[in-house]
């Protein structure tokens, strides 16, 4: 392969290979305390992750994997950094010592870039990729200038045995339909821990990424010429063309598994892996290149004094403190309360639906790094609810476009399209299709801020249709709430009206962190009887809603002595409506509008002016939200309570029946609701 390698590169590549090594010894030879978190290290694998850190520029995007410390040390990570997330210490400049070794998320002047990514394997290809349509967005939303040659290039650095996971094909099926700027990295070793290539796949990565479309080279990756000139190749190639390519770099794995799984309880194939080394294979070509013996000794003699200075240092740096533990749950939100006008006069009666689509109108034509994107979203439906219609006629096919059926993708790539600095709203079809998709939000999504230490909050808004209405079925009507709401660091919205969705649809636009939308389809269009109020007027532009801020629907009346709190959100606001005209003056409805952040303040409060509560909602009842709350309340509030705190909810069954008298048999509704308020009001 062409281009010469210059003797300074020869050189900074040994000295990168053996602190590589180094570490690698290091860690092996002080087991009894490096061990205590595990680790994985390069060992084998660092010719082509030299390769590739080494061309990597600041402007560049890039998501080295657990084994990946060569490709750290040859973007200029110390070894007293790794060291530091290593033994877990506060001053892990990656995660402040929240997650593993080799697991780096940085933003940091003159750097590549580094997004946070979990531990989980092949998880990274999604974000990653959504980093690279990021990066196609911005050029062609012209929001990006580089000088010529230099525009960026994402990595995603996988193992083998990751991209046999689902959501890695959803990721190449991206990045070649949209023809995005990525270099895919496949290190092949030939393991899955103790699963090798013949039991785990059919076919190799060059073989797969080809069904794909996707361009391959495959090469070597312990032959230093042949990796460093390929990556050469495929980043120019990339940086002009803006086209994906899949590099897939042979390579043997000289170290155990991880820390925690050695290497000889199952290994068969140490000897054939030893004479693959890289290492030597180095030297070689640094002495057929004119050093001197005793120059390479002295490259090998002060990378392990650096890093055993470096392992001192850092085994006397500081520990995370218990409080360490309490920041960067979430990244501060700028909206703290409710400004703009709920409902000016001027503005006409509007579906919910429509209060939706007016907000994100209005959020696209004021912000270029406002986009839309999920399925049939496009020009030709706008959306199965026309939740979307009209906006990418008026915005164009690049802000508002389909994606293929790809929930992961949908969720996981707003990391980085986030990351590289825009606000997508994506949507999810409706809720019974978010299962696919809580991987990513659950895995990647909601951990990035906090596991990054507070450099990469990943800024999103999740729309998801949901509810039972008018017979859907049982895969058009669940209800997912719980499940979401045990996902700490994302926020969740669930309005029961027009102005509330409007108004928390603009505030989760400035919020810096993820926000799931929950959109009751059975009050998009109000047609159900006693949905009416889901219709409002069109709140104003600058109509923001604090999260975590519960709105009062109805009041009791004042003279009333036996009165109840009913607190509720989405449909069972609707319910909770209805119900009350059997109880005049009795009833205070609640309607918390966000699930998380929940106001609890108002919730307290008010419980304990009743002493009586009821809280309904959708979901089967048995282990819901719901429950926990009232047993937040019952908690809270024990001493001013008169009745036990209630819940109502569907029956706990599986699934919504598609026949009509089954869905009714299983939902709330307000005379249920009624009957409930009337057992609680008899206490
Ligand atoms: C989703 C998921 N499943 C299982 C694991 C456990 N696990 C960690 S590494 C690994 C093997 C990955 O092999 P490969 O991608 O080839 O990388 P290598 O370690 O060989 O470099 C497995 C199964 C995980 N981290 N994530
Ligand atoms: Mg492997």
């Amino acid at each position: 392969m062409g281009k010469k390698i210059n003797k300074d590169i020869l050189k900074k590549s040994y000295t990168l290979m053996c602190t590589a090594r180094a570490l690698s010894d290091l860690y092996e030879k002080n087991k009894e305390i490096t061990s205590k978190y595990v680790h994985a290290t390069s060992k084998g694998h660092e010719t082509i992750q030299i390769a590739v850190g080494l061309q990597l520029t600041k402007n560049d995007w890039v998501a080295p994997y657990y084994r990946d410390d060569a490709m750290l040390l040859s973007i200029g990570i110390t070894p007293y950094e790794l060291m530091l997330q290593l033994l877990c210490k506060k001053d892990d400049p990656f995660s402040g010592g929240r997650t593993y070794y080799s697991h780096p998320s940085l933003k940091r002047e003159g750097f590549p870039k580094i997004p946070h990514q979990s531990s989980a394997t092949g998880m990274q290809g999604i974000p990653t990729t959504g980093v690279a349509m990021g990066i196609q967005y911005k050029e062609k939303e012209g929001l990006s200038k580089y000088k010529k040659g230099e525009e960026p290039v994402t990595v995603c650095s996988f193992g083998d045995a990751s991209i046999t996971e689902g959501e890695v094909a959803e990721a190449f099926q991206m990045a070649s339909l949209k023809q995005l700027p990525i270099l895919y990295l496949v290190q092949d070793n030939e393991w899955d821990i103790s699963a090798h290539a013949t039991e785990t796949r059919a076919v190799d990565a060059t073989h797969y990424a080809k069904g794909f479309g996707l361009k391959t080279y495959t090469i070597d990756g312990t032959n230093f010429n042949e990796s460093f000139s390929c990556i050469h190749k495929a980043f120019k190639e990339i940086r002009e063309k803006r086209t994906p390519i899949l590099v897939h770099a042979k390579v043997p794995l000289l170290n155990h598994h991880t820390s925690g799984v050695r290497m000889e309880w199952y290994r068969d194939d140490l000897e054939d892996a030893k004479s693959r080394d890289p290492l030597p294979k180095l030297r070689l070509l640094l002495l057929e290149n004119g050093f001197t013996n005793s120059e390479i000794t002295d490259i090998e003699s002060s990378a392990t004094k650096k890093v055993d200075l470096d392992y001192k240092n850092a085994l006397k740096a500081d520990d995370p403190k218990p409080e360490d533990l309490f920041t960067h749950d979430y990244a501060p939100s700028p909206v703290l309360e409710e400004i703009g006008v709920r409902l000016p006069k001027e503005n006409e009666d509007t579906l919910m639906v429509d209060s939706a689509l007016y907000a994100i109108r209005e959020l696209m034509s004021e912000n270029k790094e406002c986009l839309l994107y999920g399925q049939d979203v496009g020009k030709r439906l706008g959306g199965v609810f026309r939740e979307a219609a009209t906006l990418a006629e008026t915005f164009g096919d690049n802000r508002v476009f389909n994606t293929p059926i790809q929930e992961a993708f949908i969720i996981g790539s707003t990391v980085g399209m986030s990351a590289v600095g825009l606000k997508p709203i994506v949507e999810v079809q409706f809720a019974d299709y978010i299962w696919p998709g809580l991987n990513q939000l659950f895995t990647e999504v909601s951990r990035s801020n906090y596991l990054s230490n507070g450099k990469w909050p990943v800024s999103c808004i999740i729309r998801v249709p949901i509810g039972a209405y008018g017979s859907g079925g049982p895969y058009h009507s669940s209800s997912v709430e719980s499940v979401l709401a045990q996902i700490k660091g994302i926020k969740i919205a669930y309005p029961s009206n027009g102005a509330d969705l409007k108004g928390l649809m603009k505030s989760a636009y400035y919020d810096p962190n993820p926000v799931v939308i929950l959109e009751h389809k059975g009050l998009y269009w109000s047609k159900i009887k006693g949905t009416e109020t889901a219709k409002t007027i069109e709140p104003s532009k600058d109509y923001l809603i604090p999260f975590g801020k519960a709105n009062i629907v109805l009041e009791t009346d004042t003279n009333e002595l036996n009165t109840i709190c009913v607190i509720t959100y989405g449909m069972g606001v609707h319910w909770a409506i209805g119900a009350a005209k059997n109880h005049i003056g009795k009833v205070e409805i609640i309607d918390l509008r966000t699930i998380n952040p929940i106001d609890e303040k108002l919730i307290f409060e008010k419980v304990n002016v009743h002493g009586k509560c009821l809280i309904i909602t959708e979901e089967p009842l048995n282990n819901s939200f719901a429950q926990a709350l009232g047993g937040r309340i019952q908690e809270k509030c024990f001493r001013n309570l008169d009745a036990p705190v209630v819940t109502i909810g569907a029956e706990n069954l599986p699934a919504i029946p598609l026949n009509s008298t089954l869905e009714a048999t299983m939902l709330p509704n307000k005379e249920k609701v009624s009957n409930k308020i009337n057992e609680i009001l008899g206490f």
